[in-house]
């Protein structure tokens, strides 16, 4: 095997800080040895995290452009990633993008017509669900049609509470995006509709979101979906899904672990957060990226496509919510490269 890779991490958030502790402690053949932060406190902290081996920077572009990296790990807001994106992708340099690929559609379609011209995958869209172990043994009934076909997807996707400043169009486009690329990743099929019904609201929240809400999608060969997406659900986190197929049902995603009788009482420890739900998946994410890029092959996760795709669901989905209708998702031609 090739070095470890040289990666920096652009953006030292919530996300970016988790992912350098993942690098740091638990990825074999990666060291963050840099990190990229406008706010030089937190990028300060975040080289702590990765050791105190970290080169820190303020600048994405100076970064990219040194030659002192194998890879980046983009984890700045989404509206930040377009222009780091190009750059890093006329530098044919990898890029492990966190969700969203960039703010919209068009500019999402714009990264991935770019990578298609340039024939080799080279982003990786933080999609990290994919590889729950839940994930994969319910993909592996839509694969081998051994309870025959598809009929239903029920989800639940339900917080303990939301991030601030929190919306109802950041309800579909930070929280059920999940779901649109799971049913993607499920089925192998686009989505072709989505509708939202709203309707009573919690006052667990701060009244400010229509919450919980019901998204419903359609596939390509009909499958039906249907989300329930409840930010203030108070209890903690939970990621459930239900999938009909013709001769069985299968369910995933239920608290897992220790069942405890004791004092009168039975049960279990329910999940607080998304970090301790998938932490696991976010292990196995990186540590396939990175085999990947150090044994000189492309990234074979989520794509450019995915992030493409997930976005332009979003966009309906918030038009649905907006408008009340059932809004038609179109994605336009895929290229090749994305064909495999
Ligand atoms: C958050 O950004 C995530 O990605 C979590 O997986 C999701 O459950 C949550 O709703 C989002 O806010």
């Amino acid at each position: 095997m090739a070095n470890n890779l040289r990666i920096a991490v652009i953006g030292t958030g919530r996300m970016g800080t988790d992912h350098i502790k993942r690098l740091t402690h638990r990825i074999a053949g990666a060291d963050v040895t840099g990190v990229v932060d406008i706010d030089a406190g937190r990028a300060r902290s975040a080289a702590v995290l990765a050791g105190d081996q970290a080169k820190i920077w303020d600048d994405p572009h100076a970064a990219l452009a040194s030659g002192e990296y194998d890879a980046f790990v983009l984890t700045t807001p989404g509206m930040l990633h377009y222009d780091v994106l190009m750059d890093a992708l006329g530098r044919r340099l990898p890029v492990f993008c966190e969700k969203p690929l960039t703010a919209d559609g068009p500019t999402a379609r714009e990264i991935v017509d770019a990578e298609a011209e340039i024939g080799r995958r080279l982003i990786q869209v933080g999609f990290m669900r994919r590889f729950d172990a839940g994930y994969r043994r319910l993909r592996a009934f839509f694969e081998d049609g051994s309870l025959g076909a598809p009929l239903m997807l029920h989800c639940r996707h339900r917080n303990p509470d939301p991030p601030p400043n929190f919306t109802d169009a950041l309800m579909i486009y930070d929280s059920v995006v999940h779901e649109m690329d799971g049913v993607r990743y499920f089925t192998g099929e686009e989505i072709t509709e989505i509708s939202v019904r709203r309707g009573r609201t919690t006052t667990g929240g701060d009244g400010k979101l229509s919450d919980p809400q019901q998204v419903l999608m359609r596939t390509e060969s009909d499958v039906l979906v249907d989300v329930e997406i409840f930010v203030n659900a108070l209890f903690g986190y939970q990621v459930h899904t239900e999938a009909v197929f013709e001769r069985g049902i299968v369910d995933i995603g239920n608290d897992e672990g220790a069942y405890i009788r004791s004092a009168g009482r039975w049960g279990g420890e329910v999940t607080p957060g998304f970090e301790q739900r998938f932490a696991a998946a976010f292990d196995a994410e990186f540590q396939g990226w990175v085999n990947r890029l150090r044994a000189g092959a492309a990234p074979d996760g989520p794509s450019a496509w995915d992030g493409y795709a997930a976005a332009v669901c979003c966009e309906a989905g918030v038009a649905a919510q907006q408008t009340g209708a059932a809004t038609a998702v179109y994605l336009g031609d895929k290229p090749a490269l994305y064909r495999a």
